[in-house]
């Protein structure tokens, strides 16, 4: 069939808008229409060139509301009609890491997914004859989009599909890692460095763990309003620091924080929240994308005196059997959403998203279909 998609030519390009030949779902696939979908910092990581895994051309977007139009062979858990989240980190349910109760880091079709491959090494978009790559197993600038049966989580039919999109990504990562991998606990005290759709997750999910302090890190003060909104209990900008923000936050803190977040992609930043972090129990969990030869330092004697340093992926949820979930704590109030969604734009407006989010005017665009 024919869609409407925007098209990553070359890494740094503006996304052009093409009619793309989208083929059937093959074995154990699924064909979706696009309802919505969010534009994630990792959508603008990738177009910037710096990640190693990039491949281009390709269709770019993970934070997708869609709905099944047509399964193929063997697909037996989705009907057409059904509304779906796809996952960039599937749930087959049998692998060593699906089966463990420590991972949601699902490796059955890792191999092909991340290097823009459906699982059986082919692709299914083409524009005017050109094989075009996937995106992290989503492709959700499309119309219509082909995707795994076990990357797909089936959602409740009444969530609004323009929201609940960016529970593929920004929303659930942020709380993902404060409650799955920190488990933070009550009465903890938090810092979030980077304050766009996944440090104010990460708050939020701050605020669900019953954090008695959560300070909220930002170069861009145009974010604190939303970091107070949230739940934010302190509000610092590092340029307005006439000391480093680790010690301010040390300082503020008597010693250091119980939990961080970086949530910016930044090494140097990295470094400055394990460091922030208290001396024998302090953790820090790195949620941000660092590009191709990025490394993170610190002195050891960070680590020997008891500050633990630690990554998440999608938060560690395991998306087909706990989004849906999410999504119902989202109907029922305990999830908020449509704060985040500052910007909505038809797919022809698409390098706006871009340019508003590297301009710092956006928390989440959302592309509506
Ligand atoms: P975003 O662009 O919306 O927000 C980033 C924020 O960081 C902005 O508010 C910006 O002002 C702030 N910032 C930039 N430099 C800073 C600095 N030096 N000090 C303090 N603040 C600074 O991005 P996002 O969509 O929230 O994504 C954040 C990061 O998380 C990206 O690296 C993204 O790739 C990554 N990410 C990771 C996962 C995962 O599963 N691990 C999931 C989603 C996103
Ligand atoms: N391609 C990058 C890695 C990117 C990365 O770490 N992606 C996260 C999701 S970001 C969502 O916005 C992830 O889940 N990774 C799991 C995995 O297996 O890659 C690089 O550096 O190579
Ligand atoms: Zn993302
Ligand atoms: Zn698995």
């Amino acid at each position: 069939m024919k869609a409407k998609a925007a098209v990553a030519w070359e890494p740094r390009k503006p996304l052009v808008i093409e009619e793309v030949e989208v083929e059937g779902p093959k074995e154990g696939e699924v064909l979706l229409k696009v309802h919505a979908s969010g534009v994630c910092h990792t959508d603008a990581f990738t177009l910037s060139g710096d990640d190693p895994e990039g491949a281009f051309p390709c269709i770019l977007g993970h934070e997708g509301g869609c709905e099944v139009v047509e399964v193929g062979p063997g697909v037996t858990s989705l009907s057409v009609g059904d509304h779906v989240i796809p996952l960039y980190i599937p749930e087959c349910g049998h692998c060593e890491y699906c089966r463990s109760t420590k991972t949601n880091l699902c490796q059955t079709i890792a191999g092909t997914l991340w290097s823009g491959y459906m699982p059986d090494h082919t692709r299914r978009f083409k524009v005017g004859g050109q094989e075009i790559y996937h995106y992290m197993g989503c492709s959700t600038f499309s119309e219509y989009t082909v995707v795994p049966e076990i990357a797909l989580a089936r959602i409740n039919k009444a969530a609004p599909l323009d929201k609940v999109c960016l529970l593929g990504c920004g929303i659930t990562t942020g709380i993902g890692a404060v409650l799955n991998t920190a488990k933070v606990e009550p009465g903890s005290t938090v810092a979030v460095f980077g304050l766009g759709g996944i440090g104010l997750s990460v708050i939020q999910g701050a605020v669900m763990a019953k954090a008695s302090r959560i300070i909220a890190v930002d170069i861009n003060p145009d974010k604190f309003e939303m970091a107070r909104a949230l739940g934010a209990t302190d509000c610092v900008n590092p340029k307005e620091l006439s000391v480093s923000t680790t010690e301010a936050i040390k300082e503020m803190t008597d010693g250091g924080v119980d939990y961080s977040f970086e949530c910016i992609g930044n090494v140097e930043i990295m470094r400055e929240a394990l460091e922030c972090c208290h001396m024998g129990w302090g953790v820090s969990t790195i949620i941000g994308v660092a590009g191709a030869g990025q490394e993170i330092h610190t002195r050891p004697f960070q680590l020997v005196t008891g500050r633990r340093w630690q990554g998440t992926a999608f938060g560690g949820v395991k998306g087909r059997s706990q989004l849906p979930g999410y999504v119902d704590r989202y109907m029922n109030g305990e999830i908020k959403i449509d704060e985040m969604v500052t910007h909505t734009m038809p797919l022809e407006d698409i390098n706006r998203a871009f340019d508003l989010m590297h301009e710092g005017k956006s928390i989440r665009s959302v592309i509506i279909f």
